[in-house]
């Protein structure tokens, strides 16, 4: 568990741009132990989260929240590489973002959380057009695709690419996880057998604790 003075002290930092002071508190949690879901969620998440409320109440102006987006970013990549398991298990997934879809730092997360249990991971990101992602699938043949969705209005591509995916791989099995599908809006839309909506990294951690024992 994080304790409340440092994720203030954190999110203060990452407000006033501060990118040296975040990086810092961040060596201090892996050096005292902190495990990676907890650095992503209670740190980087809830702050994350909580600089979008600021933006909508104008308290936090676009250009601020850019640069915490980019500290955010660049920690992700640091705490993924820190904790990433050399010893792969022999899994391969795709983990990218609807096309037209901007937000990806919670693909990022994911895409770091299963490189740290061992997955070998081609992390694609954000807004990549339909066509490249199925070529780069038909290539690389993963285990597993996760696809994040965090803006409403790429709810439909998001139905698309799962429907052009089953039709031209279907050997896979299609984690879909971000915000745009919270709310019971996964299950009044996805019916495919082989497609999981994963709402967090406690439930990512389940489903890799089951997809393991199968
Ligand atoms: C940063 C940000 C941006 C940045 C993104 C930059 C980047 N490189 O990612 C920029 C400035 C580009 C942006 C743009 C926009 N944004 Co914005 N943005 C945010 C903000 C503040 C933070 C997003 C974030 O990184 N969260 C932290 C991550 C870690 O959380 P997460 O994505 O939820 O991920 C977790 C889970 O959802 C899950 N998960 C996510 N993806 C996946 C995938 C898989 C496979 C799995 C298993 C799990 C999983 O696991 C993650 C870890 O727990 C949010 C506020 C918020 N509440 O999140 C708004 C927010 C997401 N944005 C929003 C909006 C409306 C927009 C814009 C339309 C604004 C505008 N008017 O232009 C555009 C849309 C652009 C587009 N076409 O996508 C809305 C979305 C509402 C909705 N559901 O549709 C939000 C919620 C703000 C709000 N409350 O209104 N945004």
């Amino acid at each position: 568990m994080i304790p409340e003075s440092v994720y203030l002290h954190y999110l203060n930092s990452l407000l006033d741009g501060d990118k040296r002071e975040c990086t810092q508190i961040v060596i201090n949690l892996i050096d005292s132990g902190i495990q990676i879901k907890e650095i992503y969620t209670q740190l980087f998440q809830r702050s994350m989260y909580r600089v979008g409320q600021l933006w909508e109440n104008e308290k936090c102006s676009i250009s601020n929240e850019h640069v915490a987006t980019r500290i955010t970013e660049s920690l992700i990549e640091y705490v993924g590489t820190h904790y990433s398991n050399c010893s792969c298990c022999g899994k391969k997934a795709i983990i990218t973002c609807v096309d037209k879809e901007f937000h990806e730092l919670g693909a990022r997360m994911v895409a770091g959380y299963l490189g740290a249990h061992g997955w070998n991971v081609l992390f694609v990101g954000s807004n990549i057009p339909q066509k490249e992602i199925i070529g780069l699938i038909k290539e690389k043949k993963p285990d597993v695709i996760g696809i994040s969705n965090n803006f409403y209005v790429n709810v439909v591509r998001l139905l698309k690419l799962i429907e052009q995916i089953n039709a031209e791989y279907s050997e896979a099995e299609i984690i879909i996880g971000g915000q745009a599908l919270a709310n019971g809006k996964a299950d009044e839309l996805i019916h495919q057998k082989n497609v999981k909506y994963i709402c967090s990294l406690d439930s990512l951690e389940e489903y890799l604790t089951a997809y393991n024992k199968d």
